[in-house]
């Protein structure tokens, strides 16, 4: 239970282990093949520094890169453990299992899941490596935190290796309901895998009762005292939701940052000071809704309910999975999209659409955030979106209006926002319209309650309130 650094030195073993996918920082190749460590601040690590540095914490995950064997390091007090994967893994347990088979299926297949057998082994795996790092970090009795869709074999391949760890899993994504996770021909390892932990946690609470219900039918869980716990032979397995949410209060700080609010009447200048801004801000994933917001728009522009001359819509979409087939041929079905509303409502400097398939610096976003009039959220299905939060959290000013998916686990705490059904384009439609047209006293009452909710619901209170039912003791002082 003591591992050693690249230097040499021994490190204790850990009493909080956090274990994702990935690590929060990537291993970068430089072009004369060495390597070096590159930050990647996420939320995640925002939330869970404090207390991984309070408690001697470890962080185990890929570093991002194939077939790198590195040394454990540590970074400012913590203590990051690389698990290695072969490009082979990456292929069939990440790009594979993980976005091929598990991200759609649970997203409702909105895009139809495949199942390949050799991709369910990679993933068997690289779960059981993963099990084997985190039993030599972890001190005897430590609590441990496993994320995310990846790594749901993990909870129970760890309690086989040390049955003294305190284990907690969290999913980021939605948990599908019963007749679409009957497809898996997995299904009963990936449910006893999770009912490994201690506790696992959830989004909403439809997730927490779609997996309690599969748990009783295909694992080999009894119901508890309540609808928030089952039992696995002699131990409780607690099932809970915790919504995620974000640094709420440094965003609104960056938003209140004279220049991130010189740079959104730059946006708007450079726009052409146009009367109304759409945005859209999402990962290029078919999940999102891109293709939904572009027809409603198209849709608006066509019947004249719009003009190009004042209103123009911005989609920042992240470049993502790019190796994965669903993601390429959205890819250019969005392009194309983009391609035809500009092609037929464009004028030359003043497209109809801005489309920039681009990672932008955090300012930035903060600043379109800024400058957008109407935000558009519209995702077929979503655990959480924390776009839809990070907008209100801009909005200090009360200006602005969301437009949400019904469909985000965000829309159970988002009850002021414009809340629409993605899979209906005039109602979507209707929507917008009634967005930009609301007179500014009832969108900046909605923008107040929606700010109410989300600066009091931070990622702080989610890792406590996930935690606090775990069981981790709180650190001591000294
Ligand atoms: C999964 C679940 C759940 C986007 N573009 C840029 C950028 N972003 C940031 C956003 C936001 C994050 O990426 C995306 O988070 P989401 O929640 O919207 O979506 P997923 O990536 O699908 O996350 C989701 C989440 O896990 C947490 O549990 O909410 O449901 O699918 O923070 O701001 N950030 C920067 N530049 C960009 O261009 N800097």
């Amino acid at each position: 239970m003591a591992t050693e650094t690249a230097e040499g030195t021994e490190l204790p073993g850990a009493e909080f282990v956090v274990v994702a996918n990935r690590l929060p920082v990537d291993l970068e190749k430089l072009p004369d093949g060495t390597t070096r460590w590159k930050r990647s601040p996420g939320g995640l690590v925002t939330a869970l520094e404090p207390m991984l540095r309070s408690r001697e914490g470890a962080w185990v995950g890929w570093p991002g890169l194939a077939d790198a064997e590195v040394e454990p390091l540590v970074e400012d007090g913590l203590q990051l453990h690389p698990v290695m994967l072969t490009a082979d893994e990456v292929e069939n347990y990440y790009e594979g299992f993980s976005n091929g088979t598990l991200w759609p299926l649970y997203h409702d297949v909105v895009a139809p899941p495949a199942f390949h057998r050799h991709w369910w082994r990679a993933y068997v795996k690289v779960n059981q490596r993963f099990a084997e790092a985190v039993a030599e970090v972890a001190a005897q009795g430590a609590t441990i935190w496993i994320q995310d869709y990846q790594l749901q074999l993990l909870p129970a391949a760890l309690r086989e290796l040390r049955p003294d760890l305190r284990i907690g899993f969290f999913l980021h994504i939605p948990f599908p309901p019963t007749e679409l996770f009957l497809q898996l021909p997995w299904r009963r390892e990936i449910v006893e895998g999770l009912l490994g932990a201690d506790l696992v946690g959830f989004h909403t609470a439809g997730g927490a009762r779609n997996f309690r219900s599969l748990a009783l039918r295909l694992g080999d869980a009894q119901a508890g005292s309540g609808r928030s716990e089952v039992v696995v032979g002699d131990r409780k397995v607690k099932i809970g939701a915790f919504p995620i949410s974000i640094d709420a209060a440094a965003l609104d700080e960056l938003a209140h940052d004279e220049d991130v609010q010189k740079r959104a009447a730059e946006i708007r200048a450079d726009l052409g000071e146009p009367r109304r801004v759409l945005l859209g801000v999402d990962r290029l994933d078919y999940t999102k809704g891109i293709d939904v917001r572009l027809k409603a728009f198209h849709e608006l522009l066509a019947e004249g309910t719009l003009e190009s001359d004042d209103t123009v819509m911005i989609q920042l979409a992240t470049p993502s999975r790019e190796r994965v087939e669903h993601y390429q041929q959205m890819r250019d079905d969005i392009e194309l999209t983009v391609g035809r509303i500009n092609g037929e409502y464009a004028r030359v400097g003043h497209p109809a659409v801005h489309y920039l398939h681009q990672a932008l610096p955090r300012r930035e976003l903060a600043a379109f955030f800024l400058a957008a009039d109407v935000m558009l959220v519209t995702p077929l299905r979503d655990g959480m979106n924390l776009v839809a939060k990070e907008y209100v959290a801009c909005r200090y000013d009360l200006g602005g209006a969301l437009v949400l998916s019904e469909f985000a686990g965000a829309a159970v705490e988002m009850t002021q926002a414009y809340l629409v059904n993605p899979h209906d384009t005039d109602g979507i439609k209707a929507t917008i319209a009634e967005a930009i047209n609301a007179p500014a006293e009832e969108n900046r009452k909605r923008m107040k309650a929606l700010r109410r909710q989300v600066m009091t619901h931070d990622v702080d209170r989610w890792a406590r309130s996930f935690l606090d039912t775990l069981g981790l003791p709180a650190p001591t002082d000294d």
